[in-house]
């Protein structure tokens, strides 16, 4: 039986993928709220396909309680949130749950962990427990770090389809972890030691990181000497080795916008680059904030509260608003002491913020210019009623004419 310890929303999808595959699984969170949830037969978030895989983990068998189980595999899911002073790595979640699995497994079980940790964190969070416990790794209990690498939006497809990494001590124990996640996974399996798998996750998030940065920078550089920055990064990707990601009003999410940080704040001097870059996404909101201002002053409008963000989440078609740009520029307005600004998001039911619309309809009702945050397939299909509206649009995904870009 299978252990999955922390059903968010990595966890989740992994232990219902899991079960639906025929592993026998328990599903542990200490959230009793959620355990009592998806005991009732509910799922916890939106996600494309996730609730047809739900349906069949429950035929399957799938249990979930907010109690570990002893037995002898475990998957650590829990959250890894960094210290935003120090920029590091906050493990002390996973040195929780590695700590109570470690007092209910059995002997020779294997603990792994999928949550994303710094290069290390295994090493110098997680090893010292087992030696507090006198227990011996290999020998009473296997580490492996088996990082996760799908994407909201999409997970259901990418937990099959992608390839994915398996750090271990021992060889063997990698090919047995390899075993189980093929179970459900088509992609090719690497095995590798721990150390590498920890790197090799960051480096991933970190990569995107910095190539948005280098598209928002041209963006900027574009903007100032009245370039097409699509224009541009369109057709240098014509090039076959060239392959530029997208500008955007800001990076979110609990992986690109935090992962890199980690290098950062481990390696204080040596990750030059990816501190510029880091710093250069997290001051686009800003930058929207001004092309917000420079658009109002050329169509002659002075009042901010006639202006609308559409989009509160991370990304495009999820309702995940973690780390989310239109977020920290609510936060930036009213530093600067201007709120009034509307928002509206079809994913987003709840009152989040001041001046929230539930409804897009009377949103653009109430609006003169309206920013194009996120861009959910809901505004993308109905740009038409956009017209009339003076449209900054930071994704270049509404096409009229006379429409803004950041
Ligand atoms: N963004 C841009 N320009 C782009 C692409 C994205 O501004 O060209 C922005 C998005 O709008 C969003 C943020 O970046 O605010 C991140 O979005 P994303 O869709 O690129 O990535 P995440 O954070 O949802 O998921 C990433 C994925 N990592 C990689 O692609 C290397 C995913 O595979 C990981 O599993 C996930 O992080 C994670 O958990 O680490």
């Amino acid at each position: 039986m299978v252990n999955v310890i922390g059903l968010g929303y990595i966890g989740l999808p992994t232990a219902l993928m899991l079960a639906s595959s025929g592993v026998e699984v328990v599903g542990t969170d200490y959230n009793k709220e959620l355990v009592a949830t998806l005991s009732s037969g509910r799922t916890t978030f939106k996600e494309k396909g996730l609730d047809e895989l739900f349906e069949a983990a429950l035929k399957a068998g799938i249990t979930f309680t907010t109690e570990y189980q002893e037995t002898d595999t475990y998957i650590v899911s829990v959250p890894t949130p960094y210290d935003k002073f120090s920029k590091k790595v906050d493990p002390a979640y996973v040195v929780a749950a590695v700590r109570k699995v470690l007092s209910v497994c059995k002997k020779g079980a294997t603990v792994v962990v999928e949550s994303t940790v710094s290069p290390g964190t295994i090493e110098k969070a997680v090893r010292p427990v087992l030696a507090e416990l006198g227990l011996e790794a290999g020998k009473d209990v296997n580490l492996v770090h088996a990082p996760e690498r799908i994407i909201p939006g999409n997970m259901v497809y990418e937990l099959i389809h992608n390839n994915r990494t398996i750090g271990a001590d021992d060889r063997q124990v990698g090919e047995k972890i390899k075993e189980l996640y093929s179970s459900f996974c088509k992609g090719e399996i690497v095995v590798t030691d721990i150390k590498t798998a920890e790197m090799t996750k960051v480096v991933e998030n970190t990569y995107r990181a910095v190539n948005i940065a280098f598209a928002n920078e041209l963006a900027k550089i574009c903007r100032h000497d009245d370039m097409d920055v699509y224009e541009i990064i369109r057709i240098c990707n014509m090039h076959p080795r060239v392959n530029i990601l997208k500008p955007g009003p800001g990076v979110g999410g609990h992986c690109i916008s935090v992962d890199p940080w980690f290098l950062v704040g481990d390696y204080p001097g040596l990750a030059k680059v990816i501190d510029e870059a880091m710093k250069t996404n997290d001051k686009m909101p800003d930058f929207v904030l001004n092309r917000i201002y420079e658009i109002m002053q050329e169509n002659g409008m002075t009042d901010i509260g006639r202006v609308g963000l559409y989009g509160l989440t991370y990304k495009e078609n999820v309702d995940d608003m973690r780390e989310s740009p239109t977020l920290q520029l609510l936060e930036s307005q009213e530093r600067h002491l201007a709120p009034g600004l509307k928002v509206y998001d079809p994913f987003i039911e709840k009152d989040v913020v001041k001046n929230q619309y539930h409804d897009l309809n009377s949103f653009l009702d109430d609006v003169d210019l309206v920013v194009v945050m996120v861009k959910h397939d809901e505004i993308v299909e109905n740009k038409e009623k956009l017209s009339g509206k003076t449209v900054l649009d930071c994704h270049n995904v509404i096409d009229l004419p006379g429409v803004y870009h950041i």
